[in-house]
């Protein structure tokens, strides 16, 4: 007895230890703490019948098990043959017996129903495939981690998109590019022996919000990935996460064929590159038989691609389309391009992919950053979106905040998301939303996608910053179900992260909603952008203007001089605005009525420009820099106030980090305003808070060793 109490009482430190790291994610399990709640849920399930032996229903025992046993705190028994109260999962197949009238819609749907069947009450889960059980699974627990009643359920659930897709910059020496939370989580060395639990928890985390592949390896691809060895290594992954319901996917290198198979050229129409295509896809197949695909950045920033052979992206695209089809595999695109000798980066990616549409295979997506230029706190929609029918247009989001404070800076970043994929693109009339381009409805294409560029790593928490784990939650659950709100899905994880505790949820709530407003308006107010340092991209560096190419310096982009600040996007400028449907054009032409948000991304105005504040552009800046700094104060504020409700360990690094933003936008502020002063020769407005350093001193801070560069 005393060996089984010391025991239980070393376990139980053991876990309060490791318990609140971060490790666990949004699906920490921890028991229920409100006692009525876990009675009422201890009635409903008391144990637990899962039908069928797959991989992947395997899992979703493992998980069931795992979830209910800590959140019920009790053992839950694992049956052969449900009695009452148990909880059923097991594919449509599997459960025919029961003669459900509901069913579930589509390979990755899921339904939950409570039902009573000869006199007991089964609480049942079930989908068309073991995915479906398996994202059902993941559905219910939330529903007891987030305290909603399960007694009387009846839930439906479908994904919206079809591809739901981490993209990895991870390099194979494990160095991440853009990457703040440590290096990667992929031990390329040691795989394919060795596999890391964190492959595992990994997997399960993205089984939880839905996401469904996983591009291994950077964009900026090493062609190393495609030779034997590490296709062995790629197996093993692809072997851990398949019970998942996860594919991988890799970058590839369009010059390959040269660097790794001795080819004297990668054109994609001589006939021995295709070959090789074709054989480097039968190979992988071999070993990976559901292997998704590849992703492929070409002729961009340096990169390989069909036009250093005088062939165009289709071409590229369809030969690796080609390579892969016989299998099922699909190709996907990247439509990130732009040209130093162009007048306006903003318009390259459209000038290049508009007159391809209708020229690739089925078995291509493109896939699209949500705005023109590159992952800024604000852009308007890429005007691509909409522009281009005959292609299944992929979203490529950026979870990892290489231009939203890197690893420092708490920014939820679902609302951008969801300001994205709201946006009207007018392509066929009001409402056509970049969602309804990117689910394939508006065109009725069968082929959909939404990646996000990963923000993890190895860091114990994953990705660095607690709350980056929110990004990438959000985006799991918006590729689900873009129709769930910000704040809903902020709940959500807050629930699970955190507590159930109303204030505490509401609080954290507000900090997070806040903080992409706030991230805009101390970085870039009024439709500035990419005015940040060249290279790593930390901070602000407004006055660069020596950077290999014009394009990649913040002088292109905000264009001040003694007249004025912005961009002129209109008819009198570059003209980018004609990319746009005509009633997008019209929000955005006029510059008294351009809304705010994106005034200096389409015009360049005085600096008395009279601003629908009353106020002139010069004191709407200031205001706007003030604005981001005192709600990075009110964050703070508000998580001071949360101390008593927090763990300390995961308390103490939000708090650090929330000092190192607060520090961070004053920062940005003060170089900002100094900088645009020497142009605008203006005053601050009375009540401003005198910057504490020179321009000369900001301008000569060098940040050497900055991460991700
Ligand atoms: C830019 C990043 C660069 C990426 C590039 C891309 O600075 O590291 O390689 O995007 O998306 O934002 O290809």
């Amino acid at each position: 007895m005393r060996k089984t109490l010391l025991l239980l009482s070393l376990l139980c430190v053991a876990h309060l230890l490791h318990a609140e790291d971060g490790y666990d994610l949004w699906l920490r399990y921890n028991r229920i703490d409100n006692n009525d709640l876990l009675i009422s849920y201890r009635k409903t399930i008391t144990a637990i019948h899962v039908a069928g032996q797959s991989p992947t229903m395997g899992a979703v025992k493992k998980e069931l098990e795992l979830g209910l046993n800590g959140l019920l705190d009790t053992h839950i028994a694992v049956t052969n043959k449900p009695a009452n109260n148990t909880l059923i999962a097991g594919t449509l197949e599997a459960l025919a017996d029961l003669k459900l009238e509901d069913k579930p819609t589509g390979p990755e749907g899921f339904l939950i129903v409570s039902k009573v069947i000869d006199g007991k009450h089964y609480t049942i889960i079930t989908g068309n495939t073991a995915a479906g059980v398996l994202y059902g699974t993941f559905h219910l627990l939330r529903l007891l981690q987030t305290h909603q009643p399960i007694e009387k359920l009846h839930i439906i659930s479908t994904p919206r998109v079809k591809l739901r897709l981490l993209n990895h910059w991870d390099n194979l020496n494990r160095y991440v590019e853009r990457g703040y939370a440590g290096i990667s989580i992929w031990n390329w060395h040691t795989l394919p022996d060795y596999i890391d639990d964190r492959y595992i928890d990994y997997a399960r985390a993205n089984a939880s919000v839905g996401i469904n592949g996983t591009v291994l390896n950077n964009v900026n691809a090493n062609a190393t990935v495609l030779t034997a060895p590490y296709l062995q290594k790629v197996a093993a992954l692809a072997n851990v996460l398949r019970p998942y319901g996860i594919r991988v996917y890799l970058s590839a290198r369009f010059s390959a064929p040269i660097e790794i198979g001795r080819l004297k050229t990668a054109d994609p129409l001589n006939d021995t590159v295709r070959q090789w295509w074709q054989a480097k896809a039968k190979e992988i197949y071999q070993l990976i038989p559901d292997f998704g695909g590849f992703l492929v950045k070409a002729n961009s920033e340096g990169q390989p691609g069909p036009q250093s052979y005088g062939r165009n992206h289709a071409d590229g695209a369809n030969m690796m389309a080609d390579a892969v089809a016989p299998f099922g595999g699909i190709v996907i695109w990247r439509a990130f391009v732009y040209d130093p000798q162009a007048n306006d980066r903003f318009k390259q990616a459209y000038a290049e992919f508009t007159p391809l549409d209708g020229k690739f295979r089925k078995n291509v997506l493109v896939q699209v950053k949500n705005g023109p230029i590159d992952f800024q706190p604000r852009e308007p929609f890429s005007p691509l979106f909409g522009a281009m029918p005959q292609t299944p247009l992929m979203m490529e989001f950026q979870l990892t905040q290489e231009y939203l404070g890197q690893g420092t800076h708490l920014v939820y970043e679902a609302p951008l998301f969801k300001e994205v994929l709201d946006a009207d693109t007018h392509a066929k009339g009001p409402n056509s939303t970049v969602a309804k381009v990117i689910d394939g409805s508006l065109y009725e294409h069968t082929l959909s996608g939404i990646a996000g560029v990963s923000n993890v790593g190895n860091e114990r928490n994953w990705t660095g910053h607690l709350f980056g784990q929110a990004n990438w939650y959000a985006l799991g659950r918006l590729a689900w179900d873009y129709n769930l709100t910000s704040e809903q899905i902020a709940t959500e994880w807050i629930r699970q992260t955190f507590s159930n505790n109303p204030a505490v949820v509401a609080s954290i709530k507000e900090i997070m909603l806040s903080s992409r407003e706030a991230v805009v308006n101390y970085m870039t107010p009024l439709g500035l952008h990419h005015i940040m340092g060249n290279g790593h991209h930390y901070g602000p560096a407004p006055w660069s203007n020596k950077a290999p190419r014009p394009d990649w310096d913040p002088v292109y982009y905000h264009k001040a001089d003694a007249t004025g600040i912005g961009f002129d996007r209109t008819a009198s400028g570059t003209n980018a605005l004609e990319q746009y449907q005509p009633a997008v054009r019209k929000l955005y032409a006029d510059s008294n009525t351009c809304s705010d948000q994106y005034l200096l991304w389409f015009h360049h105005v005085s600096w008395q420009h009279k601003m629908h504040s009353g106020r002139t552009l010069w004191n709407e800046l200031c205001h706007k820099y003030q604005q981001g700094v005192d709600s990075v104060s009110a964050m703070q504020h508000r998580w001071e106030q949360l101390k008593s409700h927090i763990d300390p360990e995961r308390f103490h690094q939000v708090q650090m980090l929330l000092a190192i933003q607060h520090k961070d936008a004053i920062w940005w502020r003060n170089v900002c305003l100094l900088y645009f002063q020497t142009f605008s020769k203006m005053p601050f407005p009375a009540n401003y808070e005198k910057p504490d350093h020179t321009l000369e001193y900001y301008q000569q801070q060098r940040f050497p060793y900055a991460p991700g560069n």
